[in-house]
Formats: C-alpha cells, sequence, structure tokens
C-alpha cells in the first residue's frame, strides 16, 4: 500500500468484510506480478481474447493447477498480428488483486457493508424487479434501467437486455453517448452504416490517410502496424491533433489546429475544393442530394478565416487542402474526441460531406474509419424472439438522469462508471435518489459507493463467450479458470435473476455457448456464426448469412452507392440544419458563452496505459508508467501564469477544481492544457489515484451525446 491514506481505508474496509466472512483475499496472498512458481500439473493451452479495448486482441493462455500461467498475443489473428499491449496483459494481475472483491455485500443504512450469499442477492433484485411489475405492470418499464457496457463477452450483454424486459424496460444506456455517438449517428444518417464504412487493412489501398483527432498508436497500439503497411505502401499519413502524442510519430505530418476548431478547418477545406474545381461533379451529385447548397453554406470560410479560427498558418493549410485535393483516394479516421464537442454533429457532418465530394467514400482505399466500430446486430433480435417486440422509445442518459432526479427510477443496474458522464457529481447525487442499486464490478471503486449491492464480476477469462472489434470481427474464448469466491459471469447473475422472475419467457441457457447457439439458429445475420467456426478462428467477421459463406470485408459499399435510404446524403438536413452554422463549442473560451476568467482550452483523453475509469487504475503493472493527474501546459502558457514545472494548481472550470501537477511541455498549444481521462480516486495505488475530470466538466450536449472537450478552464496556483 503506498500511503497511510489508503492503508487505512483498506484495513477499515478489510475489518468491516472480514467481520462477515473473508470477502477478500488477503494483501500477503497476492501473487508476485508476472510469475506464478508451477505447481506441477498439466500445462494446457486455450484461446482467448482480450476484453478491454476494441482491438479484441486474441491470445493463446497457458494454464496450470487452476491458474493463468501467461497469455501470449495470437500470431494467426490477422487483424492484430499477435500484437497485446501491457494494459490487456494486467487482466492477470487484476484477477489475482488483493483488493478484489470476491463476494456479494449489501450495503447497509449506515454505510457499512454486510457480507450476503449470492442467492440472497438474486432474490434481493428478483424481489425489487418484482415490486415494480406488480405496482405499475406494462407502465413499469421505465422504471428500471441498466447502464453498459458489459465488456466481457456479447452474451452477457443478451441476458442483462433480456432482464430487462422481464418487467418491459428496455432502457439499457450504451456507453456510445459519452464515446463516439456523434460519429456514429451522423455516419448512420450520411451513409446509412453505423460505425466506419471500411476496414483497417483498407488503409493499404490509401493515397492519403487523415486522422483526424484519432490517436492511433496511443490507444490501438497493435495498429500501429496498419500505419507502418500504409506508410510502406505509399500512403501519406495526415494526423489532426492539436496536442503531439504518439501518433505524432508515425505521421508523415501533423496539423495542430485551435481545439474545437475542426469544423472550420473542413469547411474551409469544402469551400477551396469546389472553388478550384477538384472534384468530380457527377459523382459528388452521385452522393450528394443537395450539392447545390454546398458552395453557399462554406462560402464565408475563406482561407483568412480558416486561419483565424484554426490559428493555422495560411501556408499550412493549403498545403493540407493540397493533399486532399491531389488524392485520389482518401480514408478519413474519425477520432472520439470531435464526438466529445457540442458543434461535433457539425464538425462530423462537414467531414463526411468534403469525402463525398472529393469522391473518397465508395471504392476501395476510400472511406471513413471510427473508433468503437464493429459491433454485431441481432442481439435485439434475440431478445424480441423470447419477449416479443417492445417500441417503448429509448432514453438517452439525458432522460434518464432527470427520471432519477425525480425519483422515478427505481432500480438501476449500474455496470458501468457513472464517471464517465460530464457533471459526474451531479450524475452521482442523481443515482443516489435511486433506492435499489446493483453494481456489479471487481473493486470497491467509485459505484461501488452509491450502490445497494454490490455483485462481484467474473474477468473474462474466468468465463466463456464471445466478443466482438471494430473490424466486425467476433471473437470465441473459452472458461480458462474458475472465478473467486462468489464471483459469477454478468450472463450469470442476470439469467438467474431474470429465469427467478419470469420462467415462462426467459430462456433457459446452461452456458454462453447455449445462448450463442440461439442466436446462431434464431438470427439470420448469425446463421453462418458457429461456435465451431468461432473456435477454428480468431477472427470471423458478421454478418455471415449462410453456413460455410464467405466473410465479407472491406468496403460496405460493395453495391457501389451509400447504403441510405436514397443512396445519397444532405446538405441541409431536415433535422440538424446546415453546416453553415458551425460555431465553437459551448464553453470554448471564444465560443460567446466563453468566460473571460477560464480562457485557457480543456482538453483531455486517453492514455496508452490506462483502459477507461477503472479497472486498470487498480493494477500495480500500469501504475509504473501513470504519472496520474498532470496537466500539460505549453512553455509560453506557463511563462504568463508564471508556472514552473511539477508546481501543483487547482484546473478550474464553472464545474469546480481538481488538484493537478504541472507538466510544462511543447505537447500542448499555448492557450490550451491537457489532462488525462482516466484515473479513479478509490484506487489504493496512488501514482493512479485522481478524482475524476468529469467531476468539473459541465453538463454540455449537442443533441446526441454528453461532451467534454473545449470547455474554458483556469489553473489556480496552489
Ligand atoms: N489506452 C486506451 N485505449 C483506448 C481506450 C482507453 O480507455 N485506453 N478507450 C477506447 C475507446 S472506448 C475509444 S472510444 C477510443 C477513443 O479514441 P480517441 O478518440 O482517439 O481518444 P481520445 O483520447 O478521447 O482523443 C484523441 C485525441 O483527440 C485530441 N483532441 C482533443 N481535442 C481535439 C480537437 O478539438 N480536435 C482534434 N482534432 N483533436 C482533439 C486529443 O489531444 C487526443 O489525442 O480509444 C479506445 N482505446
Ligand atoms: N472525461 C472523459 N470521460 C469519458 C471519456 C473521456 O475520454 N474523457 N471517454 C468516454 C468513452 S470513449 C467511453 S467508451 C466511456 C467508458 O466508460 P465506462 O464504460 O463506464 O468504463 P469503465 O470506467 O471502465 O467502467 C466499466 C465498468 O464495467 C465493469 N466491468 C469491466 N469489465 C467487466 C466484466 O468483464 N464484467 C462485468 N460484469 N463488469 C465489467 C468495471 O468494473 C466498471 O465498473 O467513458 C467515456 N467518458
Ligand atoms: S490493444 Fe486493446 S484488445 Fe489488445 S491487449 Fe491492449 S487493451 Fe486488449
Ligand atoms: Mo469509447
Amino acid at each position: 500500500m503506498p500511503d497511510g491514506y489508503s492503508r487505512r481505508n483498506f484495513l477499515k474496509l478489510s475489518a468491516a468484510l472480514l467481520a462477515g466472512g473473508a470477502a477478500i483475499a488477503s494483501p500477503g496472498k497476492a501473487r508476485a506480478i508476472g510469475y506464478v512458481p508451477p505447481q506441477g500439473g498439466p500445462v494446457t493451452e486455450s484461446k482467448g481474447y482480450c476484453p478491454f479495448c476494441q482491438v479484441r486482441c486474441t491470445y493463446t493462455a497457458r494454464v496450470q493447477d487452476g491458474k493463468i500461467l501467461s497469455v501470449t498475443g495470437d500470431a494467426g489473428n490477422y487483424w492484430t498480428g499477435g500484437a497485446m499491449c501491457p494494459k490487456g496483459m494486467s487482466i492477470l494481475e487484476l484477477m489475482d488483486s488483493p483488493f478484489r472483491i470476491t463476494e456479494p455485500m449489501f450495503h447497509e443504512a449506515d454505510g457499512s457493508w454486510r457480507r450476503i450469499s449470492y442467492e440472497e442477492a438474486v432474490a434481493m433484485t428478483a424481489e425489487r424487479l418484482k415490486a415494480v411489475r406488480d405496482k405499475y405492470g406494462d407502465k413499469g418499464g421505465n422504471r428500471v434501467a441498466l447502464t453498459m457496457p458489459l465488456w466481457d463477452c456479447l452474451e452477457s450483454e443478451i441476458a442483462a437486455l433480456m432482464t430487462l424486459r422481464t418487467v418491459g424496460s428496455v432502457q439499457a444506456m450504451p456507453p456510445g453517448e459519452t464515446c463516439v455517438s456523434t460519429a456514429s449517428n451522423m455516419l448512420g444518417l450520411m451513409l446509412g452504416v453505423n460505425s466506419g464504412s471500411t476496414q483497417v487493412d483498407e488503409l493499404l489501398k490509401a493515397e492519403t490517410v487523415v486522422l483526424w483527432g484519432a490517436n492511433v498508436n496511443d490507444l490501438y497500439p497493435p495498429y500501429t502496424r496498419w500505419l507502418k503497411a500504409a506508410r510502406e505502401h505509399g500512403a501519406r499519413i495526415l494526423y489532426i491533433d492539436p496536442r503531439r502524442t504518439r501518433t505524432s510519430l508515425w505521421c508523415d505530418r501533423q496539423f495542430r489546429p485551435q481545439p474545437g476548431t475542426d469544423g472550420v478547418l473542413a469547411l474551409g477545406a469544402i469551400r477551396w475544393v469546389l472553388e478550384q474545381g477538384a472534384y468530380d461533379e457527377e459523382r459528388a451529385r452521385f452522393q450528394i442530394e443537395d450539392f447545390e447548397n454546398l458552395a453557399p453554406q462554406t462560402e464565408k470560410f475563406t482561407l483568412e478565416r480558416v486561419a483565424e479560427v484554426t490559428k493555422l498558418s495560411q501556408e499550412e493549410i493549403l498545403s493540407f487542402y493540397q493533399a486532399l485535393a491531389e488524392s485520389r483516394r482518401t480514408i478519413v479516421w474519425l477520432g472520439g474526441s470531435l464526438s466529445r464537442q457540442t458543434n461535433g454533429i457539425t464538425t462530423a457532418r462537414t467531414i463526411i460531406l468534403l469525402q463525398a465530394l472529393r469522391d473518397n467514400l465508395i471504392g476501395e482505399g476510400k472511406g471513413m474509419l471510427t473508433f468503437q466500430s464493429g459491433k454485431p446486430g441481432g442481439g435485439e433480435e434475440l431478445v424480441d424472439h423470447f419477449f416479443g417486440e417492445n417500441k417503448t422509445p429509448k432514453m438517452n442518459f439525458r432522460r434518464l438522469r432527470m427520471t432519477m432526479e425525480k425519483k422515478n427510477l427505481d432500480v438501476l443496474f449500474l455496470n458501468s462508471s457513472y464517471r464517465r458522464n460530464p457533471d459526474a457529481l451531479g450524475v452521482r447525487k442523481a443515482i443516489e435518489k435511486v433506492p435499489f442499486v446493483v453494481h456489479m464490478g471487481f473493486f470497491l471503486d467509485e459505484e461501488s459507493e452509491v450502490s445497494t449491492l454490490f455483485i462481484p464480476a467474473a474477468f473474462g477469462p474466468e468465463s466463456q463467450g464471445c466478443g466482438y472489434g471494430n473490424e466486425n470481427q467476433v471473437a470465441w474464448r473459452e472458461k480458462l479458470v474458475q472465478a473467486p469466491g462468489s464471483c459469477v459471469p454478468a450472463w450469470q447473475f442476470y439469467r438467474d435473476v431474470g429465469r427467478r422472475l419470469d420462467p415462462e419467457r426467459y430462456p433457459d441457457f446452461k452456458d454462453p455457448e447455449a445462448l450463442c447457439r440461439m442466436l446462431q439458429q434464431l438470427v439470420p445475420s448469425w446463421k453462418g456464426l458457429s461456435v465451431e467456426r468461432m473456435r477454428a478462428s480468431s477472427t470471423v467477421t458478421w454478418p455471415l448469412f449462410e453456413e460455410g459463406a464467405g466473410e465479407r470485408t472491406g468496403t460496405v459499399f460493395s453495391e457501389g452507392k451509400l447504403l441510405t435510404p436514397t443512396g445519397k446524403m444532405t446538405v441541409a438536413d431536415r433535422v440538424f440544419g446546415g453546416i453553415d452554422r458551425w460555431d465553437y463549442p459551448k464553453g470554448h473560451p471564444a465560443a460567446r458563452d466563453g468566460k473571460k476568467e477560464f480562457p485557457l482550452i480543456l482538453t483531455q483523453g486517453k492514455q496508452l496505459w490506462h483502459w477507461q475509469q477503472t479497472l486498470t487504475n487498480f493494477a500495480r503493472s500500469m501504475a509504473q508508467f501513470s504519472n496520474g493527474r498532470f496537466v500539460q501546459v505549453n512553455p509560453r502558457t506557463a511563462e504568463e501564469l508564471g508556472l514552473v514545472q511539477n508546481d501543483k494548481v487547482m484546473l478550474e472550470t464553472v464545474k469546480g477544481g481538481l488538484e493537478c501537477w504541472v507538466d510544462i511541455t511543447e505537447n500542448v498549444l499555448p492557450g490550451a492544457v491537457f489532462t488525462p481521462a482516466n484515473c479513479c480516486r478509490t484506487t489504493p495505488l496512488a501514482e493512479n489515484r485522481s478524482d475524476s475530470i468529469c467531476d468539473i466538466l459541465p453538463n454540455y450536449w449537442d443533441r446526441i451525446s454528453a461532451q467534454h472537450n473545449c470547455t474554458g478552464c483556469r489553473l489556480r496556483k496552489l
């Protein structure tokens, strides 16, 4: 334990738990990281996949005496080439962590935890759901909700959706709203496909690759090989990110616009391409319904204006536009950060229109990529098969938050961090108004603080199931080892609750394999995706409508046209209006509502060595890389503010402050600061510990997603 604070907490917790029985392993029993002394049993090998990021690396695990000895990246995986990253490997440490909670617990009114049995936990949950059903009947659906994801496997997600349906609820919140949903919704609207329109190996056929706010090397490390291969095939890689990252090392040129101004860069590009006549009008009209709207909607975005807003020089801007105009095949990779700004809808739409204008959507080496693509459909079809169609409108998290605030939610399955949402403290207050909150997790984290019931979850390798990755690939995993104590995989908990409540409709399946076979039998797009086929391969691509069918890869526009109902996209959208509406993100220092007391632009993002907000923060192996809560400040800004390296500051926004240490670096632009999205307050590892950045981010939304980037901030020296 690194310091007194966490030691005290840990001992307090241990005492409370031991009073009810040993719920967590004692620290002394924790095994040394990365080394398990062999006990002499036979060694077996089995395939699995990493449950963390969407690269979905597959591996071979060597297992002996019920312990995983090692995991080795699977060289047969076409997408990863056998790579894995350290945060994926850290799951071995997490599984054996001394901090892991392995028994269900009930949170008493006085804040103490009482250990309960798994059966009691299931009964208690089913009882609560039944009470909602008895009281509200058909109208009770909106009183029960679940926040996803269920990273461990697709079957867990299906099992949970079915549990909701036992009380008529369809209110499962995907992480998407705080992820790339603005981009994915705009791709859906304009291209007819809710994710990337092509696959990463198509980069090899492109002349130009634009990583638009996409920090590929830090965040999908195994994909570094695709950038390398694309370059070897002659592609030029252009990277647009105000901040220098590891991805900067892999690109031919980086452009560093002011954060939040990407839309203007793209609007200016359309204007310039039109002005230069660098497009094929027939092809452009084939894809853009109201092509005639493009010129008037972009005309005010002259080179001068683009330079003024982005603070790039006119030469830089021109060289970017020229590179786009000369390239015959361009793939644009949309990063998540563009979806985390309130002008994200306009920015994403403009970039997609730019691709259409240059005829860069349909064909080889062309298209759009995003992060978090690849979720196979079919799950909801299976749920409907058992429970009938349910047309209740789905809430977004904003509505759910209001529902909780009004005390209209009775049961919340909190299977995510609440800290992923902006104004996280406000979200927490809303959750505190829900009388019964079930949290499935591994550690006593912030979520457990607001929970009524803690259900100890199984890690991926402790259960079977299939997982999906960015390239629409589905991978299968066997159960490698037995989970400790009473830990259960999510599918099991949700099944046990669901079967208890609604044995008539809730299907009886004994394991994910059985549920997956139902999926294959009952859902057309899964017909060719048998468990056997997944077992035999590292990466089978969904959908497969026939047994033995070949996998479709590459562009989704194999028919030579967009997949929207009309085969076209529009400039002036009925719902979202025109692209000429561009404005600064809400709260941005240069925006109309910007405040002069908060003159710096706050940007934040993820780091190579952490997965999201929770798990890896509990791994010592990751703590060794972590720098905790730092804020990167440009030397010029630091000088203006009288700050020196390692100074302690309060990073303040309209919502509140967060204590950071100052890292002075040219990697950020003057006037902008950067702080990591990861870290958590409850980790016992000091290196990873901090309040959440979302605590101080205002609750700003575009129409689709909750936003985080580009709000105004200031640094106050402590
Ligand atoms: N290590 C690690 N990898 C991950 C994840 C993780 O938690 N950890 N999460 C995965 C998930 S779920 C997702 S969605 C992806 C997200 O992948 P990304 O979208 O690439 O991730 P972010 O870190 O949010 O943002 C990327 C970059 O946007 C830059 N940026 C900030 N503001 C602006 C701006 O105004 N304009 C431009 N052009 N760039 C800006 C930031 O400097 C940052 O480098 O990563 C995935 N990979
Ligand atoms: N400020 C800021 N906020 C962000 C982002 C950002 O860049 N900056 N990124 C956004 C993005 S892109 C995303 S995708 C979201 C992610 O946000 P979340 O999806 O909420 O991510 P986590 O914090 O990892 O929380 C996941 C929860 O699932 C549990 N869990 C993990 N694995 C398993 C499992 O195998 N079984 C079960 N039963 N439970 C499991 C963990 O214990 C944890 O409680 O955050 C978003 N929020
Ligand atoms: S790159 Fe992603 S899937 Fe691969 S090991 Fe790392 S976290 Fe896991
Ligand atoms: Mo995400």
